[in-house]
Parts: C-alpha cells; sequence; structure tokens
C-alpha cells in the first residue's frame, strides 16, 4: 500500500523559520523559563516561550471554554490550567499505577476525570499551577513520565493492544518500549523542573546534546506504532513511523517500515491533506532501532521548518519523493530495505467482554465510551475501574480506541471482575456494535482549538444512527463513525467509513469512503452540514446501502462502488480535486 507521487522537489525548504524554531533553539533544551513562570503566582498560566515549552513535557495549557465568557465579563482572566498526557508505550498500566492516577484526578483536578485517549494513554484535565509539580512526583513515584507527549518530537509509541491471540505481542510491546527510550530527548529538564532532580553544568550552564533530536528538536511533531497484523487497532496510517510485525512460525522475525502517514488538514488550505503512510520495507529485528533512528533524523533535517503546516514527515515523503527519503534512511541506517513481507489487516476495533488468551488467561475488554472515565449518576465507571484495581492482578490495557482492557485474569477471578464492572456500569450488554464502532476527539470544553463539539455530540448521535440502521434492517450492522472538532483529526476521522469534521458550531463537513482495516482516507461528501442535515444525509446513504450492498459489503465499500464518492488513492492528488 503506497500513497506516494513522483516528486523531486527541494531536501530542504528555504525561508524565515517558524517562531517554533527560534523558541526551541532558545530554551537551553526545553528549560526556558519554566521554573520561574511556576512559582509566578498573578497568572495561572505560563509565560511566552514557556506556554508551547511545556509541551515538550507533556502538559498544554488550556482553560474551560464554557465559561470563558463569563469569565471575561467578570474581568478575569480565563481560568488556566494544564492538561497532562502520560507518556505509556504501549498502553500497559499496574492496578497499583491506576489506583494512584484514580487518586490525584479526584483530589486535584477541576474535572476528577481520567480521560483514555486515542494513542493508549491517558489525560488528567484541569490541573491548576500549585498542583503541577505535585502530579509529576506523583507520577514519577509510580514509575510514570510524560516527558515527550507532545511537542515537536516522537510521542507515545503504540503497541497492538490485544494481549490474546499472538504471542508476538509481549515482544512487540517490548520493541515500543524500546523505540520510546530510543528517541526521547535526553535533555534532563524534566527532570530538573519537575522532579527537582540535580542540574548539569555545561560550559554555558546548559546541560546537555541531543543526538537523535538535534538541538532544535523535529520540525513538528512525530508518531509512531508496533503493529500486530491482522489487528490495526492503533491506526498505522495516522502515524509518521510504523513497525509492522512480520512473524515467520510464530517468532518475531523483523518488520515491515511504513513511513509518512498523517490526517490532519486546515479548512481551506490544500496544501495540507491526511495522507496513508508509503511502505519501505521490510528489516530484520536487528536493524529496528537504527531504522526508527534514520527515519526520525532524515524528517529532522529535510522536514520543513519555514511552514509548520507542511512540517510533518508526510509533507516530507510527498515533496522529496519516497524513495528519495528511503535511499537516505538505508545509507543512515547502513541497511538496504529487503522486499516488504506479506501481510492483511483486517479490522480495527477492541473485542468488547470476555476473550480467552492463547496462554489460558482471560481478558476483559471494557467499552468505555469516548475514553472519559467519570462517576456519572448511577454509572460510576471510574469508582468501577479503580475497585477492579484493588483486586486485579494482571495489569490493564489502554487502546487505541479509547477503551480498557482489564488484562491477564485468572480463570478463577474471572466472576469477581466481572461483577465490580457489571456493578458500576462497566460491562453493558446492550452496547451495540454501531457504538462500539464510534469514536470522538475531546473538542469542548477544553480543546483550545475545537470548531464544534465532539466527545459530547457523539453518544447522541450514535442513539439516531442506531435508529436508522434499525429502520433499514440493519441494526446488527455497523459503520466506523468518527467525529472530530476540528480538521487536526485526533479521533481519526479521516479513516473513518463516516467522517465528520467540526467546522463551526454544530456544523460538519461529512467525509465517505474509509475502509474497515483503516487503509483508506475518506473524502469529502457534503459541507458544512447541520446535525438535523447529517441525520439526512446518514438515513439517504444506509437506505442505499441496505437495498443495493453486495454480500456482507461494508459501508465505505459501498459508497465507492456505487459511485457516491471517488476513492481517494493518492491524497496529494485525489483528496482535494
Ligand atoms: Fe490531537 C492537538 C487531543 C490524537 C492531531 N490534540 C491536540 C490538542 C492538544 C489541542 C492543542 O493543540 O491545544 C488536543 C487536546 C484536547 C484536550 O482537551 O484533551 C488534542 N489528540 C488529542 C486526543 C486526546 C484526542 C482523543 O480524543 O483521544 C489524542 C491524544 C493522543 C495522545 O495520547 O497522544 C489526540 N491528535 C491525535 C491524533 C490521532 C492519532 O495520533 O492517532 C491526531 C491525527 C494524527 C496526526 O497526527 O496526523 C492528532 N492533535 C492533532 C493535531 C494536528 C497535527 C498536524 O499534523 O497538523 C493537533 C494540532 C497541532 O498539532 O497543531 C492536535
Ligand atoms: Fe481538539 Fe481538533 Fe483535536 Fe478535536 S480534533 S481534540 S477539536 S484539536
Amino acid at each position: 500500500m503506497t500513497d506516494s507521487t513522483q516528486a523531486n522537489g527541494p531536501l530542504i525548504v528555504e525561508g524565515k523559520l517558524a517562531d517554533n524554531e527560534r523558541l526551541k533553539g532558545e530554551s537551553n533544551f526545553l528549560r526556558g523559563t519554566i521554573e520561574q513562570d511556576l512559582s509566578d503566582a498573578v497568572t495561572g498560566g505560563f509565560n511566552g516561550d514557556n506556554f508551547q515549552l511545556i509541551r515538550f513535557h507533556g502538559m498544554y495549557q488550556q482553560d474551560d471554554r464554557d465559561i470563558r465568557a463569563e469569565r471575561t465579563k467578570q474581568k478575569l482572566e480565563p481560568l488556566h490550567n494544564v492538561m497532562l498526557r502520560a507518556r505509556m508505550p504501549g498502553g500497559i498500566i499496574k492496578p497499583e499505577q491506576w489506583l494512584a492516577i484514580d487518586k490525584f484526578a479526584a483530589d486535584k483536578t477541576m474535572y476528577g476525570s481520567i480521560r483514555l485517549t486515542t494513542r493508549q494513554t491517558f489525560q488528567f484535565h484541569g490541573v491548576l499551577k500549585p498542583n503541577i509539580k505535585l502530579m509529576h512526583q506523583t507520577l514519577n513515584s509510580i514509575g510514570i513520565d510524560s516527558i515527550a507527549t507532545a511537542g515537536d518530537v516522537n510521542r507515545n509509541v503504540l503497541c497492538t493492544t490485544n494481549p490474546v491471540e499472538s504471542e508476538l505481542h509481549q515482544e512487540a510491546y517490548e520493541w515500543a518500549t524500546k523505540i520510546s527510550e530510543h528517541l526521547l530527548p535526553k535533555t534532563r529538564a524534566y527532570a530538573e523542573i519537575w522532579l527537582d532532580g540535580e542540574k548539569l553544568e555545561g560550559p554555558n550552564g546548559e546541560a546537555t546534546e541531543e543526538p537523535i533530536l538535534g538541538s532544535n528538536y523535529l520540525p513538528r511533531k512525530f508518531k509512531t506504532t508496533v503493529v500486530i497484523p491482522p489487528q490495526n487497532d492503533v491506526d498505522v496510517h495516522a502515524n509518521d513511523l510504523n513497525f509492522v510485525a512480520i512473524a515467520d512460525n510464530g517468532k518475531l522475525v523483523g518488520f515491515n517500515v511504513l513511513v509518512g502517514g498523517g490526517l490532519a488538514m486546515t479548512h481551506g488550505d490544500k496544501s495540507t491533506y491526511p495522507r496513508r503512510a508509503d511502505d519501505l520495507g521490510f528489516v530484520p529485528l536487528e536493524n529496528t532501532l537504527d531504522v526508527a533512528a534514520a527515519v526520525v533524523t532524515t524528517q529532522r533535517d529535510w522536514g520543513n521548518r519555514v511552514n509548520r503546516k507542511n512540517a510533518k514527515t508526510k509533507y516530507t515523503l510527498d515533496r522529496v519523493g519516497t524513495d528519495v527519503f528511503k535511499a537516505e534512511v538505508e545509507k543512515r541506517a547502513g541497511i538496504t530495505f529487503a522486499e516488504s513481507r506479506p501481510y492483511e489487516f483486517t479490522g480495527r476495533g477492541d473485542r468488547i467482554g470476555w476473550v480467552e488468551g492463547f496462554d489460558g488467561k482471560h481478558h476483559l475488554a471494557l467499552f468505555i465510551e469516548n475514553g472519559r472515565l467519570l462517576d456519572y449518576p448511577g454509572k460510576p465507571l471510574k469508582t468501577g475501574v479503580a475497585e477492579i484495581a484493588k483486586v486485579h492482578k494482571g495489569d490493564f490495557r489502554m487502546t487505541a480506541n479509547q477503551n480498557l482492557i482489564v488484562a491477564g485474569v485468572a480463570p478463577e477471578d474471572k466472576a469477581q471482575i466481572e461483577e465490580i464492572a457489571r456493578a458500576h456500569g462497566l460491562m453493558d450488554d446492550g452496547i451495540s456494535k454501531q457504538r462500539q464502532d464510534s469514536m470522538a476527539c475531546v473538542a469542548f470544553p477544553t480543546c483550545p482549538l475545537a470548531m464544534a463539539e465532539a466527545e459530547r455530540y457523539l453518544p447522541g448521535l450514535v442513539d439516531e444512527v442506531e435508529g436508522i440502521l434499525a429502520k433499514h434492517d440493519l441494526a446488527d450492522d455497523s459503520i466506523i463513525l468518527r467525529v472530530t472538532g476540528c480538521p487536526n483529526g485526533c479521533g481519526r476521522a479521516m479513516l473513518a467509513e463516516i467522517g465528520l469534521v467540526g467546522k463551526g458550531p454544530g456544523k460538519y463537513n461529512m467525509h465517505l469512503g474509509g475502509n474497515l482495516a483503516g487503509t483508506r482516507v475518506p473524502k469529502m461528501y457534503k459541507e458544512g452540514l447541520g446535525e438535523q442535515e447529517i441525520l439526512t444525509e446518514i438515513d439517504t446513504l444506509v437506505a442505499r446501502w441496505a437495498s443495493e450492498r453486495e454480500t456482507n459489503e461494508a459501508f465505505g465499500d459501498f459508497v465507492i462502488r456505487a459511485g457516491i464518492i471517488a476513492e481517494v488513492k493518492v491524497s496529494k492528488r485525489d483528496f482535494h480535486d
């Protein structure tokens, strides 16, 4: 699968560098003046460059948009707080760690929730300045950090979640951890600022060097996965770098390497588009870290540092050409890619409920709508997970679909875990396949970039879509439906069969034509639809699907075959035409 077109643009984009380049360069390896800001009680926020620099430490400054106008009226500054995103390669967390994050969320955050993300980790929302250091120290005491979960670096490395079917999982997970460690920033800024770590002295008082990331770090965010086919739960085509596990007789022998996926675009800017990753070829296991570093350093040196909207690896590939990029990676890693080994992706969903693993252990995947763990009236989900953590002897796995797996349960412990899950509303046999196949990003009230609702809109939308499917006798079928509050694509609408992308309050662009395996980008079908128009469109499309579909034909395949939407084969050429 490839998205590449012929290209031979310049290796380096000349021009005035984006301001983020200045601030990274002047940051003294990500220290800035964050420490001083922390003790500035005049504002709840971070000043100047520090607003951006805290991202490299895994935090974003936010405020509650629901109360922003009211505070402005009262002549108060927005209620500044930070969102923290933890680094959890492969999304694995132990029960004792869970209990500590559960307590921190309850005691020290404005919203009291734990938010599971689309990249296998959790976020705290609403941490006020006086609690930020405490938060990092609490996490550090249980072996968790938030280094490089945001900013222009390699982010949390994903790994296929399912521990059930594959003996490869443990090894794949270990690779995800190794890759994450290998590509982490080496600066001690995080330890110095948040953990009161000892300061290192350099010639100018600065401390370190960054052999892989460089002193200006990467041109833009960078995302990596390790995936075990046939599952594509991590959605490789949303990622800059992917290692597709290849096994011989059940033993992991190496990876096919896919580079240059990414989903964001900007409304009205045709130079931006979602794009699948290109397949560079196969490498044996021993070359994994060298290849990872070679891809990252090539993007570091060739990525666009002038225009951040075109700075991700996907645009570098389309500018220089995939073959040129590949040859450079081979040179830097000292390898030659072999021909890719065959594999197939068949699906992306989590199997909700109990599954028995190859090792006789049991795994319970809990469906967590939009990943929001909170105690709702009559549905104390967050308390339920904490109660499970108190008795659970295995671990938890956060999935890239914002769900949570209680993993490694002995047969004799199943009944107790299930009883707790049911008593707290974490297991509900009535959850439809459609609801399981639907996902939304956070959006309002915390995301500063949201143009429309997503997480708060999805549950009601799914009720309606369930009704439409039932009306057309398709209640047992489902459509991969994803909503994002803006075109940045955090809920991966750009790999959905129906992707709704926020355009303005209550308005969405509708994209159609993604597939079940997550290997096809959907194309815009209708622009700026209101909520009623969305339902009318879905009703009309589902009616046609019901009457014209071929046996078992998925919705996303149907809309292309029926000529309702054109297929996006090569994003740069087809997405906007
Ligand atoms: Fe994202 C920015 C939430 C996965 C593309 N994303 C943001 C911010 C931090 C807004 C901001 O910059 O101030 C959002 C915070 C909202 C909040 O209040 O929590 C945000 N992104 C999320 C999460 C929490 C969505 C979710 O519902 O789970 C996901 C956290 C993942 C994690 O744990 O690391 C999340 N973001 C994604 C994904 C999906 C993925 O990676 O699988 C994408 C699309 C893939 C890609 O990168 O192409 C994504 N987020 C973006 C972008 C656009 C990047 C670009 O290429 O232009 C932004 C904005 C930016 O970077 O300028 C962004
Ligand atoms: Fe915010 Fe947009 Fe990402 Fe949704 S897609 S979380 S609205 S940045």
